[in-house]
């Protein structure tokens, strides 16, 4: 191969620009790189020749190849910088996460969505029952002193009764005094604390809510469960009333062919008391496991306000009476739905939770 001359200079350039345009990624530029400048190149070869020209004509010469080095130098810049954006755009390509696809993907699972559980809707349901019967729906902490949950429903320090609820206690440091409500009973002293203060009374309202007792969970127990208090103050209640509203209530949630009952009974804060109690609804009265055989199963609490409790309140009892009674929403769940362990109320089995979705 002949040596390359000054005449073809434009030619050389030329040729270089049209394969550093041909190159199509970052490898083949980098040979082409090689090929035009590398040590046996044109224009190597012509830069050394230059040697052989007179001083004047050597300086126009280099500036000649300079500027044509520089044109080649810049156009395989530019072809590197292209090169580069379309590497770039590729793997963006090739990483893009079509989220069209994922939400697709799950679209075609079958769509899970949950629903309130089992003590969610018995609530409600019950709440609309005594709704449609005049009461209000109040509510009240879980976490309450000993004045609440104890003392001010007549149950002081040391009485026999409260081993009626065996406690649990919320360690302060200071023994005993705050307590996981055992009972929705302390709500009815923060309402008659609260009608009394802001002169509102009467007073007729439920409160549901979370309780707590140290129970070992068996068919009919839970050591955390749900009660619904009720509580009416007003001028001239009577036992009656009470006896009335529990029927009615018995009625309205569990149909016409469940009765109640009460049976006499002792709750420090009422006076008289009572239990009452429903036909079982498992066996209805027949007698079974659930019910123990007796027909009947126990609800809840009832009785006329004890004088002692409107006393701790500051409720003149020269003018009003009241009643309060206060039951089990789990158990009610359970009789209403045939459950025959609660247990299975709290287990969180989806199969169990899902037949009363
Ligand atoms: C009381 O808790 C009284 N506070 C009820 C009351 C209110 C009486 C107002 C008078 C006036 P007792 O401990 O019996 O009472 O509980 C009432 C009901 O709560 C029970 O009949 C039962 O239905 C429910 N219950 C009690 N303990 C549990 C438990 N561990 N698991 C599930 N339900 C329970």
């Amino acid at each position: 191969m002949s040596k390359p001359t000054l005449d073809q200079l434009e030619e050389l350039v030329a040729q270089a620009l049209s394969r550093i345009e041909a190159c199509a990624n970052g490898d083949e530029l980098t040979a082409c790189e090689a090929e035009v400048h590398g040590k046996r190149s044109a224009f190597t070869q012509l830069q050394r020749s230059l040697g052989e020209l007179e001083p004047e004509a050597r300086r126009e010469a280099g500036s000649t190849l300079q500027s044509a080095r520089r044109r080649v130098l810049d156009a395989y810049a530019r072809r590197e910088g292209v090169l580069a954006e379309g590497e770039r755009q590729a793997q963006y390509e090739a990483d893009r996460l079509d989220l069209g696809d994922v939400v697709a993907a799950h679209v075609r699972l079958p769509l899970r969505a949950g629903h309130p559980g089992i003590i969610a809707t018995t609530q409600a349901t019950l709440e609309d029952v005594f709704v449609g019967m005049g009461f209000t729906i109040a509510d009240g902490p879980q976490i309450e002193t000993d004045w609440y949950n104890f003392e001010a429903l007549n149950i002081p320090p040391a009485h026999p009764a409260r081993g009626m609820w065996d406690t649990f206690y919320v360690e302060l440091g200071e023994p005993e005094t705050v307590l996981l409500r055992t009972h929705t009973s302390p709500t009815q002293i923060h309402l008659m604390e609260e009608a009394v203060a802001n002169d509102t009374l009467p007073i007729h309202a439920v409160m549901p809510g979370r309780c707590f007792r140290r129970d070992t969970p068996d068919a009919r127990h839970l050591a955390a469960f749900h009660q619904i208090e009720g509580l009416v103050v007003d001028e001239g209640i009577t036992f009656a009333d009470l006896a009335g509203v529990i029927e009615k209530f018995t009625k309205e949630y569990f149909g016409p062919e469940i009765t109640s009952r009460l049976r006499p009974a002792y709750f420090p804060f009422t006076e008289p008391s009572a239990e009452f109690e429903i036909t079982c609804t498992l066996c209805r009265g027949a007698g079974c496991r659930t019910c123990s055989q007796t027909g009947w199963i126990e609800l809840g609490g009832c009785g006329m306000v004890d004088p002692a409790v409107f006393a701790a309140v500051g409720i003149d009892t020269s003018r009003y009476s009241g009643f309060a009674f206060g039951f089990g929403i789990d158990r009610c769940a359970q009789m209403r739905h045939g459950i025959a362990d609660m247990r299975a109320i709290a287990d969180n089995d989806v199969r169990f939770l899902e037949q009363f979705s």
